[in-house]
């Protein structure tokens, strides 16, 4: 379409014609730095995953879930984009599948109300997605609509979605991430990475990104770690050693949408006579470019009237195929080389200043890694950057510090969050998520008809 009204008024105008020619080049060179619908889809640099509550839908609630769709506006041409439903009871998701264990745990396969969105139920789909305002009077073959608009305060753009009931217009068959379950082994195929892991285990094992040019990397991560120390107050014993490696679970309750995977694992971690059960469960999320694994305790008894300190970091084992590396956080701008290479470790992160996120970055693809600590946590912990970079290991990642007086008895739960980008590591990228430009998209909802 650009290209023939270029060669039309190139007859007519030849002075004309150049000018645009180099507008056209200049907008396409900014669209091919900015990643191909940068154009199109306002919000396009923006890595949230957006869940807007029934509560906001009050002109949807009570239809029927499978009666909606989503749709964004392209160039004045209505689109579906990949959504879903997540329906919500009792304060839990309600999932395809749920085990006989995850059913005995209060988890359902239905809601209470027929299939219907009420105000609990969650919409999920990518701010990625957003398109623009449709004009007045724009026809969505529809019965009922409702405008829903995210203001972006970072950027200042407004992208659009448009939530229809019986609606003509046929469903996306986009489907962002899949699970598939190859026993011990579970396998992640998501839009931007593929991820695997043992069912059982609190850790993964196996992850690689789609990279810019449309390539994967080769695998990025033996597994994560979460080693600690911990030193008990009476007998003056410390041992070493990984808190995933005591954890042992089990899959209760799966559900595998377009937007999410939601996979709940119930169990708990054994500290040779000390074991900890975490009473229900937690969720594990997967998103097209996202993974949130959260890490859930209930415990019996006070850590510190047991502990003098329990210590634990938060790394990931680089596999040596995927080196080198570069790693970055706010205190390394220019980013570290992890090759494998140094006989002592690499002294540069030495740094009390504590990161809230830090980056590996591999040609055309990046992995960021924060933890989301309970807010009254963070002034209590050192949460600086950790590096091992022998022949013998590469490791990078975060120390916590001591947990010991935090870990009262009763719930806790934190969670460790991966965001992947198909983009070298590049300042201002960081912004594109919410937990690091502390910006997140306002939602407005307006009634159309
Ligand atoms: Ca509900
Ligand atoms: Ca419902």
């Amino acid at each position: 379409m650009g290209l023939l009204l270029m060669h039309n008024r190139s007859i007519i105008f030849h002075r004309t014609a150049f000018f645009i020619c180099l507008v056209f080049l200049f907008a396409f060179a900014l669209d091919r730095a900015h990643g191909s619908s940068a154009e199109t889809h306002p919000l396009s640099l923006r890595e949230d995953a957006v869940v807007v509550t029934g509560k906001d839908l009050s002109a949807l609630l009570g239809a029927k879930i499978s009666s909606l769709n989503l749709a964004v506006v392209i160039n004045g041409e209505l689109r579906p984009i990949p959504f879903q439903v997540d329906e919500m009871r009792n304060g839990s998701h309600v999932f395809d599948w749920v085990s006989p264990l995850g059913a005995k745990e209060g988890f359902y396969t239905q809601d209470e109300d027929g299939g219907k969105l009420d105000g609990d139920d969650e919409l999920v789909f990518m701010a990625f997605d957003l398109g623009e305002r449709a004009a007045a009077g724009f026809d969505f073959k529809s019965g009922k609509v409702a405008e829903l608009s995210f203001n972006d305060p970072v950027s200042g753009k407004t992208g659009y979605a448009y939530l229809l009931a019986d609606s003509s217009l046929p469903k996306s068959q986009a489907d962002y991430v899949k699970l598939e379950i190859a026993p011990p082994r579970y396998n992640i195929f998501a839009r931007r990475y593929k991820y695997s892991g043992l069912a059982d285990r609190g850790f993964f094992d196996n992850l690689r990104i789609a990279k810019s040019n449309g390539d994967w990397t080769p695998n990025l991560i033996l597994r994560d770690r979460t080693p600690g120390h911990a030193k008990l107050r009476l007998v003056g014993f410390s041992a070493d050693f990984d808190f995933y490696d005591l954890i042992r679970g089990e899959v209760i309750a799966r559900k595998d949408g377009p937007v999410r995977l939601l996979w709940r694992c119930a169990g708990g971690a054994d500290f040779g006579g000390l074991k900890i059960k975490a009473k229900g469960s937690t969720e594990q999320v997967f998103y097209a470019n996202r993974i949130d694994i959260p890490v859930a305790m209930d415990l019996p008894f006070n850590f510190d009237s047991i502990l003098q300190s329990f210590e634990i970091k938060g790394t990931l084992l680089l596999d040596p195929a995927s080196l080198p590396v570069m790693f970055y956080d706010k205190n390394n701008s220019n980013g570290v080389r992890v090759d494998g290479k140094s006989e002592t470790g690499n002294p540069r992160l030495v740094n009390d200043k504590p990161i809230g996120w830090f980056a590996v970055s591999s040609p055309g693809a990046s992995l960021y890694f924060m933890v989301i600590f309970p807010k009254e946590w963070i002034p209590k912990l050192k949460r600086t950057a950790y590096m091992e970079d022998t022949p013998k290991r590469s490791e990078v990642g975060c120390e916590f510090g001591d947990l010991v007086h935090l870990l009262s008895k009763g719930f806790h739960e934190y969670i460790l969050r991966f965001y992947i980008l198909s983009d070298d590591f590049q300042w201002g990228n960081e912004k594109r998520m919410p937990e690091i430009s502390e910006q997140s998209l306002n939602l407005t909802v307006n009634e159309l008809r």
